[in-house]
């Protein structure tokens, strides 16, 4: 037995290190490493578990083409000759018909890492000239406000919380979205902070905070305007600090006038003096520290939000101590661009909002969409409006190529399959986005079956359809290279991954900002009301958009993470019946029973499950897992079925959370 060591590159904040025993080239058990200490020698059972996903049932172990009806999941043994061959025709005929802009490459994060995306896949889609896919269900709207106001300056590191005497845990869930920062949390507790929670539903954090803020979703906006105000009002603002290091503060402090305590308290379904009470915790303790979630972006809203909460520690100042100040996502302070990297073309074709997936396939015109290569994403569980992604997977005139791991919800509708690797058997490079680890992923396995790697299966296309240059880089090694000389810091990070370590920016991995780290924006201020944001959000920056329920479907739906699986990853291993949860108050009003089989519906589809109450969440609210496969309901729909492929505010974030429903017996 051999124990080998490589990193978690999965879509997870944490980024752990790994250590995996190997016997014959098989997989024998996976454990927590040290050399990213925020890993602190555990891990979660999901990847613990991650021998279920390799070698399972669900595992595709060669090409295959379709033989039954599409959704089938019927499929004959196909050669990769054979397969790639059928791919690489088709990619042409499209090409070479009514033109590139009739292929739409389907793709989200997959394992995540540096080198399985944007890398061959970007060569061989810009130079056949597909559809540019905005990739835009996670992550947009949080990362334009943190772009918009700081440039994405690197966050406080989660081992800084126990310095800070409040910590506001904003629209995140780290009890199941990453784990680490829960016992750095207790620690953080135990040193004296104060912790603030606010989320709709009472979280595991939520039952251990001093404060527990059970907003009603999607108005995050007005009661971060409202701590604004407050602040501004009553003398607790820094303006000394917002004339010296930021810019659009006078704007910001007009827009958020409006939104008194008493406004912002009816809106957000509180009580004024628990605003009160939250506005005075956080201006007067120092160092505050807000983690911003991903939470509090799903909705039309989110852009603003993000951007309300994160100009927070700007208006009271909260910066320049150790502890002080707020952490978002840490994805881009490498500056690595995989896709510049490796020589990627610029994107100057068709582009589609990832969001409107299903009308892109069953409405483009010139040129509709005849090809879908789907690749590191499971489209069907995970986007918006399922049922028009499903009407638009269905369609004979469309050839689908799904390049995946497991047999799918989405795979299942292919016409050719091609078997993935997972990031056991591949090399990758991971970042995590809340610590402040990049890592190599090692191959530590033999391969299962036939299963290739990105790079292989994009490059090998990339020759079969002719548009392969000599200068390209051959593999994921080659593309490691380019990534680490394009960024400032190459030298140490390439000599801190070869030693096997997890390589940290040159200012240490717990910068305090404003004293190691400044705003990445031009002049170095914080722009409070980023010009580019607010010209292109439709009522301007700040401004408060109607909730999107109504008598017919009053209650508001969350689809949060689920602990059993990232997004719907590892979702072949748990065919349980998940149910929908909802307040007792709400329940009894319906006349339904703990358990019993309900309807939930909207104008987009339905769902059929066990209804479950439980006075975690506030009334008014109702919650069905995120990542669910069609196995987990009774009628195969899931939380994505209801909802909206509308957009938000800024930055044209996935809306899940605005999906509003009825629920009644089924
Ligand atoms: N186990 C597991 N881990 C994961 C993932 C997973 O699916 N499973 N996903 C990974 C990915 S892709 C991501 S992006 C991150 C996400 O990490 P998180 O942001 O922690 O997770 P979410 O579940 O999206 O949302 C967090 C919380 O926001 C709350 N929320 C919903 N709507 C609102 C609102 O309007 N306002 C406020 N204040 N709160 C709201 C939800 O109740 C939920 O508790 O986690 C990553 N880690
Ligand atoms: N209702 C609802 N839906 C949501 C959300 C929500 O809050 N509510 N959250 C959204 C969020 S935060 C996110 S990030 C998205 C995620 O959406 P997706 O990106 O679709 O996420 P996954 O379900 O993890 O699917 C990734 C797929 O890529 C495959 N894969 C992994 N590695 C590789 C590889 O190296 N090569 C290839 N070819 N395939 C690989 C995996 O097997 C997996 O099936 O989901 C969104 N969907
Ligand atoms: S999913 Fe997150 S917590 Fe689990 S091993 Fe990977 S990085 Fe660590
Ligand atoms: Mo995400």
């Amino acid at each position: 037995m051999e124990v080998r060591t490589t990193a978690c590159p999965l879509d997870c904040p944490d980024g752990c290190t790994l250590e995996v025993k190997v016997e014959g080239g098989k997989l024998v058990s996976i454990d927590g490493g040290n050399a990213n200490p925020l890993t602190a020698g555990f891990i979660c059972s999901k990847v613990r578990d991650f021998g279920g996903h390799v070698y399972g049932r669900a595992r595709l172990s060669h090409p295959a083409v379709r033989t039954g009806p599409k959704g089938s999941g019927e499929f004959r043994r196909a050669s990769w000759d054979e397969a790639l061959d059928l791919v690489a025709k088709e990619l042409t005929r499209v090409r070479d018909g009514s033109g590139g802009e009739g292929i739409l490459p389907l793709s989200y994060g997959g394992s995540n890492g540096k080198l399985t995306q944007d890398g061959h896949d970007a060569l061989l889609f810009g130079r056949l000239g597909a559809t540019v896919l905005e990739r835009t269900v996670c992550a947009v709207a949080t990362g334009a406000a943190a772009e918009g106001l700081y440039g994405k300056m690197a966050g406080v590191a989660f081992d800084d919380y126990e310095h800070a005497k409040c910590v506001v845990l904003w629209g995140a869930n780290p009890s199941s979205t990453g784990i680490h920062f829960v016992p750095l949390m207790k620690r953080a507790q135990a040193a004296g902070a104060k912790l603030v929670v606010v989320d709709p539903r009472r979280i595991p954090l939520a039952k251990k905070a001093d404060l527990h803020v059970p907003i009603r979703p999607g108005t995050d906006l007005v009661l971060a305007l409202a701590l604004m105000r407050y602040a501004f009002e009553n003398d607790l603002a820094d303006r000394d600090f917002l004339r010296e290091h930021t810019t659009g503060w006078e704007t910001l402090e007009a827009r958020a006038a409006e939104w008194t305590v008493e406004r912002a308290a009816e809106l957000c379904g509180l009580e004024p003096s628990m605003i009160e009470t939250f506005a005075r915790l956080y201006a007067e303790s120092s160092p505050s520290v807000v983690r911003c979630g991903w939470g509090l972006e799903r909705n039309r809203n989110g852009g603003s939000a993000a951007a309300a909460v994160l100009g927070l520690p700007a208006v009271l100042g909260h910066f320049g101590v150790r502890g002080g100040g707020y952490t978002m996502s840490n994805s881009s302070i490498w500056g690595l661009d995989s896709a510049a990297a490796i020589g990627a073309p610029p994107e100057t074709t068709r582009r589609l909002n990832m969001n409107r997936t299903g009308r892109a396939l069953l409405e483009y015109r010139d040129p509709p969409i005849e090809l879908a290569f789907v690749y590191n994403h499971n489209p069907l569980a995970t986007l918006p409006n399922q049922e028009l992604v499903r009407k638009g997977l269905e369609r004979e005139d469309l050839f689908t190529v799904v390049f995946e791991q497991v047999m799918t919800d989405t795979a299942r509708y292919a016409d050719v399959l091609l078997p993935a690797t997972t990031f056991l058997e591949h090399e990758d490079l991971g970042t995590a986005y809340g610590g402040y680890a990049l890592q190599d992923v090692h191959p530590v396995i033999d391969r299962v079956g036939e299963a290739r790697s990105n790079a292989e299966v994009f490059a090998e296309l990339c020759e079969r359809v002719g548009v392969a240059r000599p200068e390209d880089a051959r593999n994921e090694r080659e593309h490691r290279e380019r990534l680490l000389a394009g960024t400032p810091w190459s030298d140490g990070l390439r000599s801190a991954l070869d030693e096997g370590g997890a390589a940290e920016p040159p200012y240490g991995n717990r910068p305090v900002q404003f004293a190691d780290v400044f705003p990445n924006t031009p002049d170095s201020k914080v722009h409070l009301v980023p010009e580019d944001l607010d010209e292109a959000s439709a009522k301007g920056m700040y401004v408060y958009l109607e909730d999107p329920g109504s008598e017919t479907f009053p209650l508001a739906l969350l689809s949060p993470s689920n602990s059993r699986t990232i997004s719907s990853t590892l979702g072949q291993l748990h065919d349980h019946e998940e149910p929908l949860f909802m307040h007792p108050a709400d329940a009894a009003q319906r006349g339904l029973t703990d358990g019993e089989l309900v309807r939930v519906w909207n104008t987009l589809g339905e769902v059929l499950c066990p209804v479950s109450a439980t006075e975690e969440l506030r009334p008014g609210v109702v919650a069905l897992a995120k990542g669910l496969w069609s196995h987990n309901t009774r009628n195969g729909r899931t939380a994505n079925a209801l909802a909206p492929d509308t957009v938000s505010d800024v930055g044209g974030s996935a809306c899940f959370n605005d999906a509003r429903v009825q629920v009644a017996r089924a």
